[in-house]
């Protein structure tokens, strides 16, 4: 499994080089997700549901962005999906150039690679990945039972630029004090468009329903 170390971009205009990777994407017939959440969320947990759930359907990459470490990468990979472990030199965000060099090395750009659903686990952040555009051509975040339900009251901006909340650890509801109704009110309040599902990736439910929006989207 690779690992490398990618820098903040050198080129001026971050918009850009999004709109640019987002058609190349495109050209290629790869639909590219930028998971956002905070540390230990459940953004890997999630993905290797989404893979072990869907990998007969559809074949699957992901560029996992972390300060340090390879251990996500090799949880992906060891399921069977193109995976590719990125070192962000630091930073709290991946930005488009950052992912283009992900794609590039895990060879999902390759004429002929035939990945059409890849994500992004984005560094574990609920400021900084908010504010970079990635190249990505859907934006989704998690939001887990145990973080509390005033997430979306303290972080708005991430609730705002995403088209997909998942809310996670749903299995916990009990051990909790998280107000679902009040939690989607005040999401919907920020992001009135925001499509909202509610799952466990531990006991699998909820997931036939995300697993099915996946595939819509990627048509
Ligand atoms: N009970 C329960 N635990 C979960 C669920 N999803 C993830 N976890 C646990 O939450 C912890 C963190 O999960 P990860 O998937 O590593 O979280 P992450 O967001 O990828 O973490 P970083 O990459 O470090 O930001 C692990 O102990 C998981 O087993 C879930 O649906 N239910
Ligand atoms: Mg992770």
């Amino acid at each position: 499994m690779k690992v490398i170390e990618v820098k903040k971009s050198v080129t001026e205009d971050n918009d850009i080089d999004a709109r640019n990777l987002q058609e190349e994407l495109k050209s290629k017939g790869v639909f590219l997700i930028n998971l956002m959440s905070s540390p230990g969320s459940g953004k890997t947990t999630l993905l290797s549901r989404i893979i072990t759930d869907m990998k007969d359907r559809v074949n699957i990459a992901v560029v996992e962005a972390d300060i340090d470490a390879d251990v996500d990468a090799k949880k992906i990979e060891a399921l069977g999906a193109t995976s590719i472990q990125v070192h962000t030199d630091g930073m709290c965000h991946m930005d488009a150039g950052m992912t283009r060099t992900g794609l590039l090395e895990a060879g999902v750009l390759e004429d002929g690679a035939g990945i059409q659903l890849a994500f992004l686990e984005n560094v574990g952040n609920l400021i900084c990945p908010a504010e970079f555009a990635t190249g990505a051509h859907h934006n989704m975040m998690i939001l887990s039972v145990p973080e509390g339900d005033d997430k979306p009251l303290k972080y708005p901006l991430i609730f705002r630029e995403s088209k997909t909340l998942v809310i996670t650890k749903s299995d916990t509801m009990s051990f909790f004090t998280f107000d679902i109704d009040k939690c989607i009110e005040r999401v919907k309040k920020i992001n009135p468009d925001i499509n909202i599902f509610v799952v466990s990736a531990k006991t699998g439910d909820g997931m036939d329903k995300l697993c099915d929006y996946l595939l819509e989207l990627i048509k």
